[in-house]
């Protein structure tokens, strides 16, 4: 049986490739260049559950690589817009100088932009789906994850907890979260079930607990991580009174719910029996991350 690192470092490779071959076809330009460098690297997390949920309903890597680059597409995006001085206001990103430090603003919100609409690019490409009807399901649903419903909204609203006087409950932060961190997780995982055209429900009950355990992990590493990558968010959420999911459960209850949260979503895969035990592993690998 493939172990799950194999199968998120194949699948890494895989979408990093398609991700920059479709940049790499645009006319030259700093945009081009910043677009291939906020693409690059990253766990591809997003990517491999596109291409595992896709093998889940027998649609091959090479047709649902299009898929997994148009959802990494969105992610380099979104990070590269969050860097901003007007969101988040990083210098470090996967290591390396943030767009707009080794460029400048302007470049970085053009290449976000530019990110964002090729990944509708790639969901338009024939060879997104298998026919027209699962194309469009891609597309509509993607518009929806990511956008003023979905992403953006989660995003909207984490920005505005920070001037707001009292700090958000557990039931707030959650519905937050779903928005910033878990819409992506969601659609990746239901992308395979929506190019089949079969039913993404068992995946959508995987993700929503898989993005949550996600996202309280990620609270984690802010406090147990690398303090020089991490340290600077935590102390800049301290200062703006912001609550986490680690302030609201402490450490020991953040893990706890986080390792419910991974039983959940593995107990959500029973309908695909042992074909699914990548997933699973993948679960695993959320929580016990390093990065
Ligand atoms: C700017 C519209 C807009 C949205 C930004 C995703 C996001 C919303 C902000 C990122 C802030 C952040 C660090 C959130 C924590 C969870 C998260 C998305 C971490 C980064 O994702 P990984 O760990 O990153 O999958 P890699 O580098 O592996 O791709």
């Amino acid at each position: 049986m493939t172990d799950f690192p194999a199968a998120l470092s194949a699948a890494a490779e895989r979408v990093e490739t398609r991700l920059q071959a479709e940049i790499a076809s645009l006319p030259q330009s700093t945009v081009r260049d910043a677009m291939a460098y906020a693409a690059r690297g990253g766990k591809k997390l997003r990517g491999f559950l596109v291409l595992e949920s896709a093998r889940l309903h027998g649609i091959g890597p090479d047709r649902a690589v299009a898929a997994a680059a148009a959802i990494e597409a969105i992610h380099a995006y979104s990070l590269v817009h969050d860097d901003l001085p007007a969101m988040d206001d990083d210098d470090l990103r996967r290591g390396q100088p943030t767009v707009h430090v080794k460029w400048d603003e302007a470049t970085a919100i053009l290449t976000g932009d530019a990110l964002q609409t090729l990944a509708f690019g790639l969901l338009a490409s024939e060879d997104a789906a298998p026919d027209d009807a699962g194309r469009l399901a891609l597309l509509g649903t993607l518009a929806h994850a990511s956008g003023g419903a979905g992403m953006v909204l989660g995003q909207a609203l984490d920005i505005s907890a920070e001037t707001a006087i009292d700090p958000l409950d557990l039931a707030a932060i959650t519905d937050l979260q779903r928005g910033k961190t878990g819409a992506l997780i969601a659609w990746s995982a239901c992308a395979g079930a929506r190019m089949a055209g079969a039913d993404p429900a068992p995946l959508a009950a995987y993700a929503q607990a898989l993005g949550l355990a996600f996202q309280i992990a990620d609270d984690l590493l802010d406090i147990e991580g690398d303090a020089a990558l991490a340290g600077k968010r935590l102390q800049k959420d301290i200062a703006a009174g912001k609550a986490t999911f680690v302030s609201l459960l402490g450490v020991e209850g953040a893990k706890t719910r986080a390792r419910h949260l991974v039983a959940q979503a593995q107990d959500a895969l029973a309908p695909y029996g042992a074909r699914a035990d990548i997933l699973r592993q993948a679960a695993q690998f959320v929580i016990a991350r390093k990065a």
